[in-house]
Protein backbone atom coordinates (compact mmCIF):
# COMPACT_ATOMS: atom_id res chain seq x y z
CA UNK A 1 0.00 0.00 0.00
CA UNK A 2 1.76 3.36 -1.06
CA UNK A 3 0.72 7.02 -0.26
CA UNK A 4 2.59 9.67 -2.94
CA UNK A 5 3.39 12.49 -0.16
CA UNK A 6 3.25 16.61 -1.62
CA UNK A 7 4.44 18.38 1.50
CA UNK A 8 8.06 21.14 1.44
CA UNK A 9 10.99 18.83 2.74
CA UNK A 10 11.06 20.25 5.58
CA UNK A 11 7.96 18.78 6.64
CA UNK A 12 8.38 15.30 4.80
CA UNK A 13 10.40 13.96 7.86
CA UNK A 14 7.51 14.51 10.28
CA UNK A 15 5.31 12.80 7.95
CA UNK A 16 7.82 10.06 7.58
CA UNK A 17 7.94 9.57 11.46
CA UNK A 18 3.95 9.87 12.04
CA UNK A 19 3.29 7.83 9.56
CA UNK A 20 5.40 4.69 10.27
CA UNK A 21 4.31 5.15 13.90
CA UNK A 22 0.85 4.65 13.03
CA UNK A 23 0.58 2.84 9.77
CA UNK A 24 3.56 0.90 9.14
CA UNK A 25 2.31 -0.99 6.31
CA UNK A 26 2.03 2.34 4.43
CA UNK A 27 4.93 2.95 2.28
CA UNK A 28 5.50 6.95 1.88
CA UNK A 29 6.33 7.96 -1.62
CA UNK A 30 7.92 11.06 -2.55
CA UNK A 31 5.91 13.13 -5.04
CA UNK A 32 9.52 14.13 -7.25
CA UNK A 33 9.96 9.98 -7.56
CA UNK A 34 6.90 8.43 -6.80
CA UNK A 35 8.11 5.15 -8.71
CA UNK A 36 5.61 3.05 -10.63
CA UNK A 37 2.10 5.00 -11.05
CA UNK A 38 0.26 1.82 -10.64
CA UNK A 39 1.42 1.12 -6.64
CA UNK A 40 -0.09 4.95 -5.50
CA UNK A 41 -3.59 3.72 -3.62
CA UNK A 42 -3.26 7.15 -2.11
CA UNK A 43 -2.55 10.99 -2.78
CA UNK A 44 -1.77 13.19 0.79
CA UNK A 45 -0.54 16.89 -1.17
CA UNK A 46 -0.86 20.68 -0.99
CA UNK A 47 -1.01 22.76 -4.19
CA UNK A 48 0.20 19.48 -6.86
CA UNK A 49 0.86 20.49 -10.61
CA UNK A 50 -2.57 20.40 -12.46
CA UNK A 51 -3.45 17.00 -14.04
CA UNK A 52 -0.49 15.36 -12.19
CA UNK A 53 -3.23 13.09 -9.99
CA UNK A 54 -4.38 12.23 -13.22
CA UNK A 55 -1.31 9.89 -14.16
CA UNK A 56 -2.09 7.49 -11.10
CA UNK A 57 -4.58 5.26 -12.03
CA UNK A 58 -5.47 3.29 -9.04
CA UNK A 59 -5.98 6.30 -6.10
CA UNK A 60 -8.97 5.70 -4.41
CA UNK A 61 -8.22 8.86 -2.27
CA UNK A 62 -6.95 12.26 -2.85
CA UNK A 63 -6.02 13.80 1.12
CA UNK A 64 -5.60 17.75 0.82
CA UNK A 65 -3.16 18.70 3.17
CA UNK A 66 -4.99 21.79 4.47
CA UNK A 67 -8.54 22.37 5.29
CA UNK A 68 -8.95 24.62 2.33
CA UNK A 69 -9.32 22.67 -1.08
CA UNK A 70 -9.41 25.13 -3.89
CA UNK A 71 -5.27 24.22 -4.69
CA UNK A 72 -7.04 20.64 -6.00
CA UNK A 73 -10.72 21.80 -7.21
CA UNK A 74 -8.40 23.87 -9.73
CA UNK A 75 -7.50 21.43 -11.09
CA UNK A 76 -9.21 20.61 -14.30
CA UNK A 77 -8.19 16.67 -14.79
CA UNK A 78 -8.79 15.55 -11.60
CA UNK A 79 -9.19 11.98 -11.62
CA UNK A 80 -12.72 11.53 -12.00
CA UNK A 81 -14.98 9.03 -9.13
CA UNK A 82 -11.86 9.37 -6.47
CA UNK A 83 -12.60 11.04 -3.23
CA UNK A 84 -10.78 14.68 -2.68
CA UNK A 85 -10.81 14.86 1.71
CA UNK A 86 -10.36 18.22 2.95
CA UNK A 87 -8.02 17.79 5.92
CA UNK A 88 -9.66 17.95 9.63
CA UNK A 89 -7.44 17.65 12.64
CA UNK A 90 -7.06 18.81 15.81
CA UNK A 91 -3.59 20.47 15.40
CA UNK A 92 -5.26 22.82 12.57
CA UNK A 93 -8.09 23.73 14.72
CA UNK A 94 -6.17 24.49 17.48
CA UNK A 95 -3.64 26.77 15.75
CA UNK A 96 -6.63 28.74 14.36
CA UNK A 97 -8.46 29.25 17.41
CA UNK A 98 -5.41 30.81 19.09
CA UNK A 99 -4.88 33.08 15.74
CA UNK A 100 -8.81 34.13 15.45
CA UNK A 101 -8.77 34.63 19.54
CA UNK A 102 -5.54 36.62 19.45
CA UNK A 103 -6.28 38.57 16.36
CA UNK A 104 -10.09 39.34 17.80
CA UNK A 105 -8.65 40.74 21.52
CA UNK A 106 -5.69 42.38 19.55
CA UNK A 107 -8.43 44.74 17.76
CA UNK A 108 -10.59 44.56 20.70
CA UNK A 109 -8.22 45.92 23.19
CA UNK A 110 -7.23 48.96 20.30
CA UNK A 111 -3.50 47.38 19.99
CA UNK A 112 -3.17 48.98 16.76
CA UNK A 113 -3.45 52.33 18.39
CA UNK A 114 -1.46 51.77 21.49
CA UNK A 115 0.98 50.84 18.60
CA UNK A 116 0.75 54.32 17.35
CA UNK A 117 1.16 56.31 20.60
CA UNK A 118 4.18 53.72 21.26
CA UNK A 119 5.94 55.19 18.09
CA UNK A 120 4.57 59.01 18.75
CA UNK A 121 5.63 58.12 22.95
CA UNK A 122 1.85 59.22 23.54
CA UNK A 123 0.92 57.90 26.73
CA UNK A 124 -3.25 57.88 26.74
CA UNK A 125 -5.68 56.07 27.68
CA UNK A 126 -8.41 54.68 25.59
CA UNK A 127 -11.06 53.57 27.06
CA UNK A 128 -11.94 49.80 27.55
CA UNK A 129 -15.16 47.83 25.75
CA UNK A 130 -16.32 44.92 27.77
CA UNK A 131 -16.44 41.97 25.87
CA UNK A 132 -20.27 41.47 26.21
CA UNK A 133 -20.10 44.87 24.60
CA UNK A 134 -17.80 43.63 21.27
CA UNK A 135 -19.72 41.69 18.50
CA UNK A 136 -17.94 39.50 17.07
CA UNK A 137 -18.69 37.91 13.66
CA UNK A 138 -17.92 34.70 11.72
CA UNK A 139 -17.80 34.35 8.00
CA UNK A 140 -18.28 30.32 7.60
CA UNK A 141 -19.05 28.68 10.84
CA UNK A 142 -17.50 25.13 9.87
CA UNK A 143 -15.27 23.34 11.50
CA UNK A 144 -12.67 25.83 12.51
CA UNK A 145 -15.35 29.04 12.47
CA UNK A 146 -17.36 27.06 14.99
CA UNK A 147 -14.29 26.36 17.49
CA UNK A 148 -13.58 29.86 17.19
CA UNK A 149 -16.70 30.90 17.74
CA UNK A 150 -16.95 28.54 21.16
CA UNK A 151 -13.87 30.11 22.37
CA UNK A 152 -14.86 33.62 21.70
CA UNK A 153 -18.09 32.85 23.60
CA UNK A 154 -16.15 31.64 26.57
CA UNK A 155 -14.20 35.71 26.67
CA UNK A 156 -18.01 36.68 26.98
CA UNK A 157 -17.67 38.84 23.59
CA UNK A 158 -21.28 38.48 21.41
CA UNK A 159 -20.12 36.04 18.73
CA UNK A 160 -22.78 35.06 15.48
CA UNK A 161 -21.81 33.13 12.76
CA UNK A 162 -23.25 32.85 8.99
CA UNK A 163 -23.35 29.74 6.84
CA UNK A 164 -25.01 28.54 4.25
CA UNK A 165 -27.65 26.36 6.76
CA UNK A 166 -29.22 27.89 9.72
CA UNK A 167 -26.97 26.19 12.71
CA UNK A 168 -27.35 25.94 16.41
CA UNK A 169 -24.41 26.32 18.07
CA UNK A 170 -24.98 27.09 22.36
CA UNK A 171 -24.63 30.81 22.75
CA UNK A 172 -23.91 31.76 18.69
CA UNK A 173 -26.64 33.85 16.90
CA UNK A 174 -26.80 32.25 13.26
CA UNK A 175 -27.11 33.88 10.53
CA UNK A 176 -27.42 31.83 7.02
CA UNK A 177 -27.61 32.29 3.29
CA UNK A 178 -27.35 35.29 1.05
CA UNK A 179 -30.59 36.71 2.68
CA UNK A 180 -29.07 36.88 6.32
CA UNK A 181 -25.84 38.81 5.55
CA UNK A 182 -26.55 42.26 5.52
CA UNK A 183 -27.93 42.01 8.93
CA UNK A 184 -25.47 39.76 10.38
CA UNK A 185 -22.70 42.33 9.04
CA UNK A 186 -24.38 45.15 10.17
CA UNK A 187 -23.84 43.12 13.69
CA UNK A 188 -19.93 42.60 13.64
CA UNK A 189 -17.70 44.99 15.23
CA UNK A 190 -15.44 42.91 14.49
CA UNK A 191 -15.48 40.22 10.89
CA UNK A 192 -13.70 37.32 10.79
CA UNK A 193 -13.42 35.70 7.39
CA UNK A 194 -13.36 31.69 7.52
CA UNK A 195 -15.12 30.77 4.77
CA UNK A 196 -14.39 28.44 1.90
CA UNK A 197 -13.03 30.23 -1.38
CA UNK A 198 -15.99 28.81 -4.12
CA UNK A 199 -17.32 30.42 -6.77
CA UNK A 200 -20.10 32.18 -3.94
CA UNK A 201 -17.77 33.37 -1.77
CA UNK A 202 -14.88 34.52 -4.34
CA UNK A 203 -15.02 38.83 -4.21
CA UNK A 204 -17.54 38.63 -0.86
CA UNK A 205 -16.01 40.89 1.05
CA UNK A 206 -16.23 44.35 -1.31
CA UNK A 207 -17.36 47.95 -1.24
CA UNK A 208 -20.79 46.76 -0.59
CA UNK A 209 -20.26 43.98 2.08
CA UNK A 210 -17.56 46.44 4.16
CA UNK A 211 -19.96 49.20 3.83
CA UNK A 212 -22.62 47.13 5.77
CA UNK A 213 -20.09 46.82 8.94
CA UNK A 214 -20.88 49.03 11.84
CA UNK A 215 -18.30 52.39 11.13
CA UNK A 216 -14.44 51.43 12.41
CA UNK A 217 -15.05 47.56 12.55
CA UNK A 218 -12.31 45.63 12.67
CA UNK A 219 -11.60 42.38 9.99
CA UNK A 220 -9.13 39.45 10.43
CA UNK A 221 -9.02 38.12 7.07
CA UNK A 222 -7.78 33.99 7.61
CA UNK A 223 -9.79 32.50 4.71
CA UNK A 224 -8.42 33.30 1.44
CA UNK A 225 -7.35 36.87 -0.10
CA UNK A 226 -9.83 36.05 -3.16
CA UNK A 227 -12.71 36.48 -0.89
CA UNK A 228 -11.26 40.40 -0.37
CA UNK A 229 -11.51 43.04 -3.46
CA UNK A 230 -8.12 44.71 -2.06
CA UNK A 231 -8.74 48.16 -3.70
CA UNK A 232 -12.24 47.97 -1.84
CA UNK A 233 -10.72 47.22 1.63
CA UNK A 234 -7.90 49.64 1.40
CA UNK A 235 -10.39 52.49 0.53
CA UNK A 236 -12.31 50.84 3.42
CA UNK A 237 -9.42 51.67 5.45
CA UNK A 238 -8.41 55.26 4.34
CA UNK A 239 -12.18 55.88 4.96
CA UNK A 240 -12.39 54.84 8.31
CA UNK A 241 -14.70 52.21 7.72
CA UNK A 242 -12.70 49.88 8.61
CA UNK A 243 -10.97 50.99 12.14
CA UNK A 244 -7.75 47.82 11.45
CA UNK A 245 -7.33 44.37 9.93
CA UNK A 246 -5.10 41.60 10.41
CA UNK A 247 -4.44 39.83 6.79
CA UNK A 248 -3.18 36.59 6.78
CA UNK A 249 -3.92 35.44 3.00
CA UNK A 250 -3.90 37.31 -0.06
CA UNK A 251 -4.93 37.45 -3.35
CA UNK A 252 -0.83 36.81 -4.52
CA UNK A 253 1.17 35.10 -1.80
CA UNK A 254 4.32 35.59 -1.13
CA UNK A 255 2.23 39.30 -1.10
CA UNK A 256 4.60 41.22 -3.47
CA UNK A 257 6.75 43.78 -1.84
CA UNK A 258 4.82 46.73 -3.90
CA UNK A 259 1.83 46.09 -1.95
CA UNK A 260 0.04 48.64 -0.27
CA UNK A 261 -0.76 46.35 2.54
CA UNK A 262 2.76 46.26 4.26
CA UNK A 263 3.00 49.74 5.15
CA UNK A 264 -0.68 50.17 6.07
CA UNK A 265 -0.57 51.68 9.56
CA UNK A 266 -3.92 50.26 10.29
CA UNK A 267 -2.88 46.80 8.78
CA UNK A 268 -1.20 43.65 10.46
CA UNK A 269 0.57 41.40 8.13
CA UNK A 270 1.23 38.14 8.45
CA UNK A 271 2.31 35.43 5.70
CA UNK A 272 -0.88 32.66 5.88
CA UNK A 273 0.40 31.41 9.31
CA UNK A 274 -3.14 31.59 10.84
CA UNK A 275 -2.73 28.12 11.40
CA UNK A 276 -0.67 24.86 9.99
CA UNK A 277 -1.57 21.08 9.62
CA UNK A 278 0.40 19.20 11.89
CA UNK A 279 1.84 16.50 10.93
CA UNK A 280 1.85 14.53 14.32
CA UNK A 281 -2.32 15.02 14.83
CA UNK A 282 -3.12 14.93 11.05
CA UNK A 283 -1.33 11.52 10.09
CA UNK A 284 -3.87 9.83 12.45
CA UNK A 285 -6.90 11.41 11.14
CA UNK A 286 -5.17 10.42 7.43
CA UNK A 287 -4.56 6.78 8.78
CA UNK A 288 -8.30 6.50 10.38
CA UNK A 289 -9.35 7.39 6.64
CA UNK A 290 -7.17 4.97 4.96
CA UNK A 291 -8.34 2.04 7.12
CA UNK A 292 -11.98 3.04 6.64
CA UNK A 293 -11.32 2.91 2.76
CA UNK A 294 -9.54 -0.43 3.09
CA UNK A 295 -12.62 -1.89 5.04
CA UNK A 296 -14.72 -0.45 2.22
CA UNK A 297 -15.92 2.43 3.59
CA UNK A 298 -16.10 6.45 2.27
CA UNK A 299 -13.49 8.67 4.07
CA UNK A 300 -14.67 10.94 6.55
CA UNK A 301 -15.03 14.70 5.08
CA UNK A 302 -15.09 14.18 1.73
CA UNK A 303 -15.25 17.58 -0.35
CA UNK A 304 -18.85 18.27 -2.83
CA UNK A 305 -16.53 19.67 -5.98
CA UNK A 306 -20.02 20.79 -7.29
CA UNK A 307 -20.24 22.73 -3.75
CA UNK A 308 -16.82 23.58 -4.04
CA UNK A 309 -15.88 23.16 0.25
P1 LIG B 1 -15.73 23.94 6.57
O1 LIG B 1 -16.05 23.32 5.26
O2 LIG B 1 -15.83 23.11 7.79
O3 LIG B 1 -16.69 25.21 6.81
C1 LIG B 1 -17.02 26.11 5.80
C2 LIG B 1 -18.12 27.02 6.31
O4 LIG B 1 -18.39 28.01 5.30
C3 LIG B 1 -19.44 26.28 6.56
O5 LIG B 1 -20.06 26.80 7.71
C4 LIG B 1 -20.27 26.61 5.31
O6 LIG B 1 -21.68 26.62 5.54
C5 LIG B 1 -19.79 28.02 5.04
N1 LIG B 1 -20.04 28.40 3.65
C6 LIG B 1 -19.47 27.90 2.52
N2 LIG B 1 -19.98 28.49 1.43
C7 LIG B 1 -20.90 29.38 1.87
C8 LIG B 1 -21.77 30.30 1.23
N3 LIG B 1 -21.80 30.41 -0.10
N4 LIG B 1 -22.58 31.04 1.99
C9 LIG B 1 -22.57 30.93 3.35
N5 LIG B 1 -21.76 30.09 4.01
C10 LIG B 1 -20.93 29.33 3.30
O7 LIG B 1 -14.28 24.57 6.42
P2 LIG B 1 -13.17 24.81 7.54
O8 LIG B 1 -13.80 25.52 8.68
O9 LIG B 1 -12.44 23.57 7.80
O10 LIG B 1 -12.16 25.80 6.75
C11 LIG B 1 -12.58 27.04 6.25
C12 LIG B 1 -11.52 27.68 5.41
O11 LIG B 1 -10.49 28.23 6.22
C13 LIG B 1 -10.77 26.77 4.45
O12 LIG B 1 -11.51 26.48 3.31
C14 LIG B 1 -9.53 27.59 4.15
O13 LIG B 1 -9.78 28.43 3.04
C15 LIG B 1 -9.35 28.45 5.39
N6 LIG B 1 -8.14 28.08 6.15
C16 LIG B 1 -7.14 29.00 6.30
C17 LIG B 1 -6.01 28.71 7.01
C18 LIG B 1 -4.95 29.73 7.22
O14 LIG B 1 -3.90 29.41 7.76
N7 LIG B 1 -5.18 30.96 6.83
C19 LIG B 1 -5.82 27.39 7.64
C20 LIG B 1 -6.94 26.51 7.45
C21 LIG B 1 -8.04 26.84 6.73
P3 LIG B 1 -22.45 25.26 5.94
O15 LIG B 1 -21.95 24.90 7.32
O16 LIG B 1 -23.89 25.66 5.98
O17 LIG B 1 -22.09 24.24 4.89
C1 LIG C 1 -5.40 25.42 4.84
C2 LIG C 1 -4.40 26.48 4.88
O1 LIG C 1 -6.32 25.46 4.01
O2 LIG C 1 -3.38 26.31 5.59
O3 LIG C 1 -5.31 24.48 5.66
O4 LIG C 1 -4.60 27.53 4.27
Amino acid sequence: MALVLKTDIERGDSWHRAFRALLPELELRDWRAPGAPEDIEFALVWAPEQGALAKFPNLKAIFSIGAGIDHLASDPDLPPGVPIVRMVEPGLTAGMVEFVVMSALYHHRFMLDYAVQQREKVWREIEQIPTFRRRVGILGLGVLGSACAEKLCDFGFQVAGWSRRPKSQVGVESFHDADGLTAFLKRSDILVCLLPLTDETEGILNAETLGALPHGAAFISVGRGKHVVETDLLSALDSGQIGGATLDVFREEPLPPDSPFWSHPRIVVVPHIASMTIAETAAEAVAQNIRRVQAGQPPEHIVDLDRGY
